[in-house]
This record gives C-alpha cells, sequence and structure tokens, in this order.
C-alpha cells in the first residue's frame, strides 16, 4: 500500500510516519510537507534514502503537484495531517489559516477524487466543538462551534471532508482528537514551551487564571488512533480520539516545573488569550468500540517521559528556537 501522508514532518506526521514505517512492513509512505516554520526535516532525517520512504516539499494547495504525486507514486491512501496548527498564531495572522486549512484541504480532497483513493484519513481536533461548562464531554454528535481562526478553519475542512464523502462518493474518514503531547512537538506549544523555559530559568507564561482544562492524550496513542480509523473506520464516519486525562493548565505547568526540579516562583500569570476556550473533554466511546482502539499511555508516567526526552534533545529544541533549524532544509531541499 503506497499512503501519502501530508505534514509529516510536523509533530503528529513524524511520530505517525515512524510508527507505520514499524507496524506496517509492506506498506511505503510520501510525506508530502511544505516546511513551514513549523515542519522540521530533522525530525526525519535519517530515513532519507530508505526504501519505503520519499520525502516530497510541497505545499497542498498546489494541484498540480498533487496531480503529480498521486499519478507518479500510485497513491492508495492519504492521512490528511498538514496545516497551520496553533491557536494564538491565528489569531495573529489568521489568513495562512484559511489558505492551507480549507484551500488546502479542498485542493487535496479533489486530487483524491480524481485520483479514486481507497481511503483519505482527514486529521480533525476536538477544537472544532468549542468550549464545554464544567461538565460533559464532546461525542461525535455534539455540534460544530469553534472560537478561533484555527478551531474554524478546522471546522470548515472537517465539514468540507464530510461533504465529499457524501457528494462525491470519496472514501473519507475523520478523526476528532483532543490535546497531544510527546516528542518533537514544535515548542511553541504549552507541554514543551513550559519545559523548555523551565529548563532555562525562564518564566513559564500561564494564560488568565491557568485553570483552562486541556484533555491530554500522548502523541503514539493518536497515531495508533489515525491507523486504525483508517484501516477499520467506516466511509463518511467521525471518530473521537482521546484518553481521558483531563488537567488543568496550572496543574501541568506545576508538574513539568517539578519533574525539572524547578522553583514554582517561575510561573508568570499573564493576559489571557482572546476568545480562550475554558474547558476540552472528549467522549472516546465509539472509537473505542468500533476501531478496537484503546490509548496505552497514562499521563503522570508519559510527562515525565516527555520531559526526559526535551532534557536529552535539548540541540533539537534549541536548533528550533535560534532558527537554526531552517538552514539544515535550505541546504537540502
Ligand atoms: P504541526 O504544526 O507540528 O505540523 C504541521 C505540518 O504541516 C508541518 O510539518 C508543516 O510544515 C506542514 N504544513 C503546513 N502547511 C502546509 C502546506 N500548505 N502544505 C504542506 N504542508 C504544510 O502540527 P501537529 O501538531 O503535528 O498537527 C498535525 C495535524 O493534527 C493538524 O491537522 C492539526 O490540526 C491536527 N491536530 C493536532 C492536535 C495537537 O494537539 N497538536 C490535536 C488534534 C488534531
Ligand atoms: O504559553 C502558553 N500559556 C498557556 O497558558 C501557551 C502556549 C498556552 N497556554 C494555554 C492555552 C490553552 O488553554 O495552554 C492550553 C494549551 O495551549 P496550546 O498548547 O496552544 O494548545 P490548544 O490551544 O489547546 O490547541 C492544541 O490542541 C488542539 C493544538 O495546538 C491544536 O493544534 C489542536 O488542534
Amino acid at each position: 500500500m503506497n499512503v501519502l501522508v501530508t505534514g509529516g514532518s510536523g509533530f503528529i506526521g513524524s511520530n505517525l510516519v515512524r510508527l507505520i514505517l514499524t507496524e506496517r512492513p509492506d506498506w511505503r509512505i510520501v510525506n508530502l510537507d511544505k516546511l513551514t516554520y513549523a515542519g522540521n526535516a530533522e525530525n526525519l532525517a535519517d530515513l532519507e534514502g530508505y526504501a519505503r520512504y520519499r520525502f516530497v516539499r510541497g505545499d497542498i494547495c498546489n494541484g498540480e503537484l498533487l496531480a503529480d504525486v498521486f499519478q507518479t507514486e500510485r497513491i492508495d491512501a492519504v492521512m490528511h495531517l498538514a496545516a497551520e496548527s496553533h491557536v494564538d498564531r491565528s489569531i495573529l495572522a489568521p489568513s495562512v489559516f484559511i489558505e492551507t486549512n480549507v484551500r488546502g484541504t479542498q485542493v487535496l480532497l479533489e486530487a483524491a477524487r480524481e485520483f479514486r483513493v481507497k481511503r483519505f484519513l482527514h486529521v480533525s481536533t476536538d477544537e472544532v466543538y468549542g468550549s464545554l461548562g464544567p461538565t460533559g464531554l464532546f461525542t461525535e454528535k455534539t455540534p460544530l462551534d469553534p472560537s478561533s481562526p484555527y478551531s474554524a478553519s478546522k471546522a470548515a475542512s472537517d465539514l468540507l471532508a464530510l461533504a465529499y464523502a457524501h457528494t462525491f462518493e470519496v472514501p473519507v474518514v475523520v478523526t476528532r482528537c483532543s490535546n497531544n503531547y510527546g516528542p518533537y512537538q514544535f515548542p511553541e506549544k504549552l507541554i514543551p514551551l513550559m519545559i523548555a523555559n523551565a529548563i532555562r530559568d525562564l518564566p513559564l507564561p500561564v494564560y488568565g487564571d491557568g485553570m483552562n482544562v486541556r484533555d491530554w492524550i500522548h502523541v503514539e496513542d493518536h497515531c495508533r488512533g489515525l491507523l486504525a480509523a483508517l484501516e477499520e473506520g467506516a466511509d463518511g464516519e467521525v471518530y473521537n480520539l482521546g484518553a481521558s486525562s483531563e488537567r488543568h493548565n496550572l496543574e501541568i505547568v506545576k508538574q513539568v516545573l517539578r519533574l525539572v526540579g524547578k522553583p514554582e516562583t517561575l510561573i508568570d500569570f499573564v493576559k489571557d488569550r482572546p476568545g480562550h476556550d475554558r474547558r476540552y473533554a472528549i467522549d472516546s466511546t465509539k472509537a473505542r468500540a468500533k476501531l478496537a482502539w484503546a490509548p496505552r499511555h497514562r499521563f503522570e508516567e508519559a510527562l515525565a517521559a516527555t520531559v526526559r526526552w526535551y532534557v536529552d534533545h535539548r540541540p533539537w529544541w534549541e536548533r528550533i528556537i535560534s532558527g537554526e533549524y531552517v538552514k539544515y532544509y535550505e541546504r537540502q531541499y
């Protein structure tokens, strides 16, 4: 099977590519990635020259390039992860989120339709459901009510994917996953940012009162859920993925400080994020029942392992923070 992974040089994508190459020895992967500020070719540099892996630098908005890749690589299935992914950036500069997440997804869906792929997995997020009050969980039937330009663009792409299933019979499956953490996450997201700041004795910026709740899942559990959805999901269906690990942001920040061995005096309460969603929590009963999938990692142990990974891979994130990593693929691609 030839699988096109879009956004394979990002956080979740690079973890997914490695998982598939290990767990599906007869699959071949083509990773199409634009290498934006968030894409880091270093994440998979050791795979270059590997027979079952090919990297193509390119934009999902480029229909001609997509046609060439689908044709020459004989793509059977698509796992679509490429996106602008950071909420704070979508508040500062929304346009690129519409271009990549909405238009790019539509261009990709057209190519998948034209070349009759056997499966199109669209990787969506729980943020499309908006914010919860203190109780309740998102199910697949919860109405979409996105709050930020990021989540609105993801909701648009999620609905476009489902519309292509309904109208054109493209074999689409949509997953909506909660907040991920683990190795190779870009250090602008809560957990890696807090770890990198704690290690360097810099202030840890907590938005608002720090009582916003996110539901955390280890990236490997998410990737196993994506593989299960690709193989076992039914056409036109949506599956929520989550690990039932709700935590307040402040609790996480304090755990990170304990794990790094730094004092809570580093915590810095800063201005809240505009339109900040209060609470996310996922009901993943359907995925567990229909996809024979269940998360394996427990939050506290996996957070400790993640902190160790960032301690051990300091040059990786320091090259990102300094901008040095960009030079790598300017030389290579
Ligand atoms: P990321 O920002 O780390 O990676 C995104 C990747 O997409 C990068 O490699 C980037 O270069 C690439 N990309 C961006 N624009 C592109 C374009 N126009 N053409 C080709 N490639 C492009 O993001 P992530 O955290 O790995 O998220 C991956 C996907 O999973 C996204 O669709 C995101 O919405 C979704 N998701 C993320 C989370 C999370 O907690 N991180 C949770 C649920 C869903
Ligand atoms: O410096 C910070 N301080 C802070 O208090 C940052 C970066 C975040 N926060 C808060 C905001 C959120 O309540 O931490 C929480 C998590 O923030 P992010 O890591 O930015 O994630 P979130 O906004 O929840 O979105 C993430 O989960 C869903 C991903 O970035 C999305 O791509 C995914 O779809």
